[in-house]
């Protein structure tokens, strides 16, 4: 029997992939199929695959070409696979002509004609508007994000508003395709949804004005200051049918996904204790130590931290104390402690102060040990009693990491999701009840 094996993603399944399929199955007997997984697409730069890998295997189970299919998850594997089963040839598109060219060592390499005129990427483009992206804010964290942007399919940013004018006017200059409004009301009219990166206590104002003109908002973190405005804005944006999203980029980082997903699955036992922390030095004449302007460690940093804690151990924590230093009205730094009826958490966050920026989850039969700076992390560790069971873990953490909460953005847009699984809405109304504590000076003690 002569054994034949393909790879693909065979996302939004077309006719080039089925014609692919059978002339696969011509060469010989017996087809395998090898789907893409999610996390591997990620790796490899796919960012915009639309079908998860259930609906793409049963898509290609569908064309009924397949004798088995199996998941592709890791570089290399190809080799593994066509010696685990006995294949005879590797058959692939003309596109990757030359590039498989290693796997003749194992088994005949055949690169078979593509389907010209037709491609997921075409399909991805025709069956999606472009989401029209609107920046609000021009400074410092905005310019990050066009960059970032341009890699996620379906997205285009297209205008920008600053209270300054001259600083959208720059914006619109540096970036191509972005258009400057002094006006918001012409601003909404040009978009479709909007990134709001302006200083902490105008995100509110920013985010209502905008979910009233019916527009998806993602916010710079921390969204709010105060847990009444969370939920209220929340609310709002359903009523309005509009997204509201904050963009706390650790969320949906990969590799700390994963790591939260396989926590909750027990490969550490029950979690007890969490110490997750942040600083950074920052020169002290910036807005990040302006009393005024909600500055200190707690308001610029704290979302970081607190993010696994209630990933991991809820909303509904018991109690919550929070130490700071002080200085000129702002905190240099500030540590966090939370108390859940069966495990306690702490957190660190400086300005003014200097520490080990790492994350340290114990449980009951292990403990995750990611290394700074863990909030944007591509590496970490699970570690155990009997060190032969440790394990590593590698992602892929791609410029400045905005790409992946841009691409889950835009994913809750299209398909009218109104909470992301990577921040919970519950979540971030937690979040900005502490803040509001913090503001409040509840639970608070002066170090
Ligand atoms: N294909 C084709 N004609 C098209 C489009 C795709 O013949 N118009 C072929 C590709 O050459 C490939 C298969 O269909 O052999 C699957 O294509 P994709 O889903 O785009 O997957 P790809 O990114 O090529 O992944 O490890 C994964 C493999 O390397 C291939």
């Amino acid at each position: 029997m002569k054994k034949v094996i393909t790879y693909g993603t065979y996302d939004l399944l077309h006719q080039g992939h089925v014609n692919l399929l059978k002339r696969a199955k011509a060469l010989g007997d017996y087809l395998i199929v090898g789907v893409t997984n999610d996390n591997f697409d990620r790796d490899r730069g796919k960012l915009n695959v639309r079908n998860n890998v259930l609906e793409r295997v049963d898509a290609v189970k569908a064309t009924g070409l397949a004798d088995q299919i199996i998941i592709e998850d890791y570089v290399g594997q190809k080799i593994d696979d066509v010696q685990k089963y006995d294949v005879d040839i590797f058959a692939i598109g003309s596109d990757w002509e030359g590039k498989f060219d290693y796997l003749n060592e194992f088994c005949e390499v055949v690169y078979l004609p593509r389907t010209e005129g037709i491609s997921s990427t075409m399909l991805r483009a025709e069956s999606q508007d472009v989401v029209k992206v609107g920046i609000i804010g021009c400074g410092r964290v905005a310019r990050r994000f066009p960059f970032e942007a341009n890699v996620v399919n379906g997205v285009s940013i297209t205008a920008a508003y600053d209270s300054n004018s001259d600083a959208s006017l720059k914006f619109a200059k540096d970036f191509e395709g972005v258009v400057s409004y002094k006006d918001l009301s012409d601003f909404y009219k040009n978009v479709d949804a909007v990134y709001i990166a302006t200083p902490h206590l105008s995100h509110y104002d920013n985010i209502k004005t905008s979910l009233l003109a019916g527009k998806h908002v993602l916010c710079e973190t921390p969204m709010v200051l105060k847990f009444l405005e969370a939920k209220e804005l929340y609310k709002l944006a359903e009523k309005q049918g509009v997204i509201l999203m904050e963009a706390n980029k650790t969320a949906h980082c990969p590799a700390f996904n994963h790591l939260m997903v396989m926590i909750k699955s027990g490969l550490i036992g029950e979690v007890v204790d969490i110490e997750a922390s942040l600083s950074q030095l920052l020169d002290k004449t910036g807005r990040e130590f302006d009393p005024n302007q909600a500055g200190g460690a707690m308001f610029e940093q704290g979302s970081y931290p607190l993010l696994p804690i209630l990933k991991l151990m809820g909303i509904n924590y018991e109690s919550i104390q929070l130490f700071s230093r002080m200085e000129n009205g702002v905190d240099v730094h500030t540590k966090g402690l939370i108390k859940y009826p069966k495990a306690v958490c702490t957190f660190k966050v400086g300005l003014g102060v200097k520490t080990e920026g790492n994350l340290v989850i114990s449980g009951t039969k292990g403990y995750a040990y990611v290394p700074a700076p863990w909030w944007k992390t591509d590496y970490f560790e699970l570690r155990y009693e009997d060190s032969n069971d440790n394990k590593k873990f590698f992602y892929k953490w791609d410029g400045f990491g905005l790409r992946y909460e841009i691409q889950e953005f835009i994913s809750c847009i299209y398909n009218h999701r109104f909470s992301t699984a990577r921040l919970r809405r519950r979540e971030s109304i937690c979040m900005a009840e502490i803040m509001e504590q913090f503001s409040l000076r509840k639970n608070f003690f002066k170090i």
